[in-house]
């Protein structure tokens, strides 16, 4: 491959384009690898048409904030990696597709030895053309505590490569030239995919991968594999509890409980739910190379039902009423007290105001905001003594629906929910968790940079979509 030049007369090729288009090719691969997926897929789309249909408010909201066309292609998906080189390349491989590292979730203290970012798009016409994001773990070897098992799987690691030749020397052309021509952002996609591929083969042996499983489930599905298959990916839907019966009555077994917020006229932040992990046929490579026939659990499909962002106030009382629901239940959350788990939930949340004019007065949660009235507003401002916004005289705009207000979508994920789908589709609901520090700088330092602040994000959206209103008044003036 040559690393020309791309001159002004070569067509560049995006990369939201290259976004848009991997992600397509990833739902072509996973839902030919787990058909169950296309199944979901189905349920999902049936269920959001009939939202659409039937509720009109909610059809016109995603029309107002430009997510109407994305809601169809709306997924992320999740990978887990072995080592620090794997995820500083993993970054390099995103950051062709314009998906960049936002936010660091610790799953230590819930039993799961990870620690993760989401990898995505970040301005607002960006994750309007693909919202396409992936929820990618680092493995913590640190914690296993047998040192010839953890040498074993440092050793297994080592010896993998997980990005094809190609799509390594297509990054540096990207990296160096500032962007693919067309034909190189086609042959990008091929070649990052190979990286998310399944393989049934084991490069270890069942001796070896037993030992692993034992450690945590988790380890074998990294150590394990030739690469990090994509585990889930997960389409967006409009009433999650719809999909969740909706599943049980096709046949496809549910866990067994949605995770994050309780149903709310209002949706906040993130609720998910999952269907359990395919048990799978799988071979590993004995000592004289012969293969061993075994198993291997880790691959499912998973919703997501997305609602507003939270401010850090919003966000510490979601966390406080939600831990407040889980301490009252005792336990983790299961098949048997479900019911029970979701009325504390609910009783808990009864405390969150659940319109979006209070959750904005209050500081809750993000909007964007629209100009309804111009010459109201317009007016407004010329009245008012400094010529400018005051926090009461935006509140005052609202009530009078001279400014509108829309809720910014939260685009990332929730920590004790990412556990939740980890147990649940490694089949282990284990209370022990391991009460190491977070380690945000040693994941930082794998990864070559810092995370982005996601909350600063969404402030900053929220932010631009004001002085955007301000500044449409100078047309009018
Ligand atoms: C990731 C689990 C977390 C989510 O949506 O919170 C996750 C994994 O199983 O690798 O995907
Ligand atoms: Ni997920």
């Amino acid at each position: 491959m040559s690393s020309e030049h791309l001159s002004s007369n070569q067509k560049n090729m995006s990369s939201d384009d290259i976004r848009y288009r991997f992600s397509l090719a990833m739902s072509n691969m996973y839902q030919k690898e787990v058909p169950l997926y296309t199944d979901l897929m189905n349920l999902v789309a049936e269920v959001n048409q009939d939202v659409l249909d039937k509720q009109p408010e909610i059809s016109e909201q995603l029309k107002n904030t430009d997510e109407i066309d994305r809601l169809s292609m709306e997924r992320h998906g999740a990978i887990r990696l072995g080592t620090a080189a794997e995820l500083t390349m993993m970054r390099r491989l995103f950051a062709v597709m314009g998906m960049h590292a936002v936010g660091y979730y610790d799953l230590a203290p819930a039993g799961v030895p990870v620690h993760s970012t989401a990898f995505r798009a970040i301005d607002t016409a960006s994750l309007n053309n693909s919202p396409f994001r992936v929820f990618t773990s680092l493995l913590r070897l640190d914690l296993i505590g047998d040192a010839t098992l953890k040498q074993q799987a440092q050793a297994a690691l080592d010896a993998r490569c997980i990005f094809t030749d190609d799509a390594i020397k297509l990054i540096e052309i990207y990296e160096n030239e500032g962007g693919l021509t067309n034909e190189q952002g086609e042959q990008f996609v091929q070649e990052a995919l190979e990286t998310f591929r399944w393989h049934e083969q084991s490069p270890i042996s069942k001796d070896i991968y037993e030992q692993l499983a034992a450690q945590h489930q988790l380890i074998a599905d990294v150590v394990g594999f030739k690469g990090p298959h994509i585990n889930h990916l997960t389409p967006r839907t409009l009433d999650i509890d719809a999909v969740q019966q909706g599943m049980q009555s096709r046949g496809i077994t549910p866990k067994a409980i949605i995770e994050g917020p309780p149903r709310r006229h209002c949706p906040i932040l993130l609720r998910q739910t999952s269907f359990k992990a395919l048990i799978e046929p799988v071979s590993f490579k004995g000592a004289d190379g012969q293969y061993e026939s075994g198993q291997h659990t880790a691959r499912f499909g998973e919703i997501e039902q997305r609602g507003v962002a939270l401010t850090p106030k919003g966000r510490a009382l979601y966390d406080q009423l939600l831990n407040a629901a889980r301490k009252k239940l005792g336990t983790t959350p299961n098949e048997d007290n479900a019911e029970q788990y979701y009325r504390l939930l609910s009783e808990s949340f009864a405390a969150f105001p659940d319109d979006y004019k209070t959750l904005h007065h209050e500081q809750l949660a993000y909007f964007l905001y629209q100009v309804a009235d111009k010459e109201a507003f317009a007016n407004h401002i010329i009245d008012s003594p400094s010529n400018e916004l005051s926090a009461a005289d935006l509140q005052s705009l609202i009530e009078q629906d001279i400014i509108l207000i829309e809720p910014i979508v939260y685009e990332d994920f929730l920590p004790v929910s990412a556990a939740g789908i980890f147990q649940s589709n490694l089949h282990s609901d284990s209370e022990n968790s391991y009460d190491d520090q977070s380690n945000k700088q040693e994941f930082e330092q794998a990864l070559g940079m810092r995370v982005q602040d996601e909350l600063a994000l969404y402030a900053q959206r929220q932010n631009e979509s004001l002085q955007a209103c301000l500044a449409s008044l100078q047309q009018v003036a």
